[in-house]
């Protein structure tokens, strides 16, 4: 329950000199922001991160995480805990179902939220012709194994009705092959001046909305034959296709279920609907059976089959109000979060997780938190493999817990101790930054992280810099108007400490930490020009600005690297 470090992804942050000046982050961050859209995007609504995985349990490689807000995803590498990449992802406007990765990281998934126009990027539609004209995305991003990136190439898309898709899982184990995206707004609804009702109202009429089960296995095959379209830059199989194909089937899922999760063993699919009081669980090797066997009870107005719920459902268990996500623990426990009551529930999985049938879906104990929680997180807890004592329950409120600190409270992790005969909360923390969603919890020695680069890495390739710079070829080169600087820095000194260049100069620095000591990290900042980097032991960092103020600036390390790191500065001279 402390706090190590905070990784940007979606944003600029200034400790780490991520987007201001410095190339990788710049790289990254305008590379996510697709110029026809809008001004380069600087922040996203950051919910699901997803480690990768190997065999279904965590290898510590990389960390992939959605924007809500810009349907986009992020990826971390763990070598240096910096992020590589930002995709802004085609024919998805905002994204909710996701991340998850696939039990062996060929893919991570990302789903729309709210339905989008399919089409043209801009097109305009009239909101009264969004059930004809809008539609959801199921996002499978292949990932290259090297280097954790996706590759828009070897991906492919899954048109989607335009019902509101919420956090989606993988199946793993017995339910490998499998993808679940539960969704709510079966009705359709859109806005109050549409529907004679506001949305919160109109959405949530039917008693029973679906859960998504896709067959990705089965994607794969109808994207190996072909039977795709290119839909801006992606192959995306159509609505009917999936149906005529037999990738996507609905099963009934109670009143505007919020998340799905899958339990360790794959055998067993929850959904929590936050308008009811009950988990409702689903086997998987029903769902195989349903589907082989046609066993509906309907379609969708789009023609998508629903399974027959009383075939598919194995558990009902009454938690409380607004259950919304659940983990899982090795004695085939299941534990849910309750956002309207402010709790966690204790309730246990069937038989194949190990529970006997007398004592199978039965609702165990219960804890209060404060207040109102969204996730929880225990170590591994959507692997096939969920270990530890511990959950956190990452709450939305924190009312009465601390200090008033202004009228924006910080949100509030509980720490709960399930080894008793009661789950115990054994402490608070305070979350001061922004509102948890999920989080990921990972055994320490899973991750093997660099303590620092081999001198001259560039962060963007994890290897060597062709800016490279060894102590004694420091130099500055002109090339018509770009003065190109060689820089190293070092305990506690930047050579060269004189840069002089001509007022509409373009200036390129490349500067080296020549340092392989750890944590002998400097800062790069330069006064009234937006610059500042983090140069970490080892890496190369690249700054390009343009000189358009002339003056004397002096520029230091943000970084208090030494006895003498006030006296680390330097001299830009920007002549007239
Ligand atoms: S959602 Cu359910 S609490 Cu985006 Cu995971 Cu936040
Ligand atoms: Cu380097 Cu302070």
């Amino acid at each position: 329950m402390g706090l190590l470090k905070t990784i940007p992804v979606f944003s600029p942050d200034p400790w780490s000199g991520y987007g201001y000046g410095a190339d990788a982050g710049e790289v990254v961050l305008d590379g996510g922001s697709d110029p026809a859209k809008t001004e380069p995007l600087r922040w996203g609504d950051s919910h699901h991160p997803a480690l990768s995985e190997t065999g279904g349990k965590y290898d510590g490689r990389f960390i992939y995480i959605n924007d809500r807000a810009n349907g986009r995803i992020g990826m971390v590498d763990l070598r240096d805990f910096k992020t590589k990449q930002i995709l802004d992802i085609p024919n998805l406007q905002t994204s909710h179902g996701g991340v998850f990765a696939t039990p062996d990281t060929d893919y991570v998934h990302i789903s729309s939220h709210t339905g989008a126009p399919l089409g043209a990027p801009d097109a305009f539609v009239e909101l009264e012709d969004f059930a004809e004209s809008f539609r959801g995305i199921s996002t499978f991003l292949a990932v290259d194994q090297e280097t954790g990136k996706c590759d828009l190439s070897e991906s492919f898309q899954i048109e989607l009705p335009p019902y509101t898709q919420d956090l989606a899982d993988a199946g793993k184990l017995a339910s490998d092959g499998f993808a679940f995206i539960p969704c709510f707004n079966t009705e359709l609804a859109t806005a109050s001046t549409v529907d004679g009702a506001p949305l919160e109202t109109s959405a949530s009429k039917n008693d029973y909305d679906f859960l998504h089960v896709i067959d990705w296995r089965k994607a794969e095959e109808v994207v190996e034959a072909g039977k795709t379209e290119m839909v801006n830059g992606v192959r995306m199989i159509r609505l009917q296709t999936a149906i005529d194909e037999g990738i996507l089937h609905f099963v009934p899922a109670p009143r505007s279920p919020h998340g799905v999760c899958v339990s360790p063993d794959g055998n067993y699919i929850v959904v929590s609907g936050k308008l009811d009081p009950t988990t409702s669980t689903y086997d998987i090797e029903l769902i195989k059976r349903a589907i082989e066997e046609k066993t509906y009870q309907g379609t969708d107005v789009y023609g998508v089959p629903i399974l027959d719920l009383d075939a598919v459902l194995v558990g009902l268990v009454e938690v409380g109000a607004g259950p919304l996500h659940t983990q899982f623990d090795a004695e085939g426990n299941a534990y849910t979060c309750m956002f309207i009551e402010s709790s966690v529930a204790k309730w246990t999985l069937g038989p194949k997780a190990g529970v006997p049938e007398s004592e199978a879906f039965k609702f165990v104990d219960k804890v209060s938190v404060h207040y109102n929680p969204g996730h929880l997180v225990n170590v591994g807890g959507d692997t096939t493999e969920p270990d530890g004592k511990y959950l956190v329950s990452m709450n939305k409120w924190s009312i009465d817990r601390y200090q008033t600190v202004g009228t924006l409270h910080p949100q509030n992790f509980q720490l709960i101790d399930l080894t008793g005969e009661k789950m115990r909360v054994l402490k608070d923390m305070p979350i001061g930054f922004g509102e948890p969603h999920y989080a990921q919890m990972v055994k320490a020695d899973t991750i093997k992280a660099w303590e620092t680069y081999p001198v001259g890495t560039d962060p963007l390739t994890m290897g060597p810099s062709e800016y490279a710079t060894e102590p004694g070829n420091e130099r500055i080169e002109r090339d018509g108007d770009t003065v190109h600087v060689y820089m190293t820095a070092m305990r506690s000194h930047f050579t060269p400490d004189v840069i002089r260049v001509k007022k509409g100069d373009n200036v390129s620095l490349h500067i080296t930490n020549i340092e392989s000591t750890k944590d002998a990290t400097h800062g790069f900042a330069i006064p009234g020009h937006n610059v500042q980097a983090s140069i970490d032991p080892g890496e190369v960092v690249n700054i390009d600005f343009a000189a358009n103020r002339s003056g004397d600036y002096a520029y230091y390390c943000t970084e208090f690297c030494s006895a003498l790191h006030m006296e680390m500065q330097g001299w830009l001279l920007v002549e007239p």
